[in-house]
């Protein structure tokens, strides 16, 4: 081993590092609208453009895409967040008589 009156490492030290607090950011949850054969698309856009402040072009877009491909990403938000628009979208949307479901998951 080294003598101490340095401080360069030798063989046979061993390394440490001094520990951090273990915080880990909240994780962000994706609010992911899905497809079905009822819903009225003229609906699924204003829903966008109501709950997720999306402009015309961009709500028709996700529409679509969702349309085609069966589900689509509405924006990512916090847990409470994304709770809520989860749940305003599926109030609103039985309200109306519509089907339309909205889920989340961690992003
Ligand atoms: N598939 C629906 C129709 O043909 C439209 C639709 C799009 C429904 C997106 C839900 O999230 C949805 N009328």
């Amino acid at each position: 081993m080294g003598s101490y009156t340095d401080n360069q490492s030798q063989p046979g030290d061993v390394a440490t590092e001094t520990s951090r607090p273990k915080l880990k950011r909240p994780p962000m949850y994706k609010v992911i609208i899905l497809n079905d054969d009822y819903t009225p698309m003229d609906f699924v856009v204003m829903i966008l453009e109501r709950f997720f402040a999306m402009n015309s072009e961009k709500a028709t877009r996700i529409m679509l895409q969702v349309h085609t491909r069966g589900a689509g990403v509405c924006g990512i938000f916090s847990r409470d967040i994304a709770e809520t628009k989860v749940a305003q979208v599926e109030n609103y949307s039985r309200q109306h008589d519509h089907p339309l479901k909205c889920t989340m998951e961690v992003a």
